[in-house]
């Protein structure tokens, strides 16, 4: 068994979770932050057979669209300075991790 990781935007999230109960993968929403944009994410926590990773993964991609956006980097911003400057970034789009699961248990 594997647990999949993804991390994907809020905007995505209704899409890409409604897909992979559809196609009747087991998932857990988990409300996140990214460590550089400050901004809300989601985790999904997804538990299923390692022959369905593949068919999980699919769906996430078709489900997270990747997009670019100019955020307003607050990383310099504290009690003396108020300095922000633009960034542009990749939005959307998933970040996945695929992890072995040692024990299942349903109690
Ligand atoms: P954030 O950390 O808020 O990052 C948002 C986007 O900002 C990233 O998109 C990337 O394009 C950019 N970015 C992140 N760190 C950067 C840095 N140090 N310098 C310049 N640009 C940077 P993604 O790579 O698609 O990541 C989306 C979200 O997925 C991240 O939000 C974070 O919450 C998570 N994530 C991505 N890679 C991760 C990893 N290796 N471990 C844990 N979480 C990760």
């Amino acid at each position: 068994m594997k647990l999949i990781l993804a991390i994907i935007s809020v905007e995505d999230e209704p899409t890409c979770t409604d897909a992979l109960t559809r196609n009747q993968y087991s998932v857990t929403k988990v409300s996140t932050t990214g460590g550089f944009l400050r901004t809300e994410n989601v985790t999904l926590l997804i538990g299923c057979e390692e022959e369905k990773v593949k068919g999980a993964i699919d769906i996430i991609k078709r489900s997270s669209s990747s997009r670019e956006e100019v955020f307003q980097n607050m990383a310099g911003y504290n009690r003396n300075s108020m300095t922000t400057y633009p960034v542009e970034v990749k939005v959307g789009g998933a970040t996945v991790f695929v992890l072995d699961v040692e024990q299942f248990y349903k109690l």
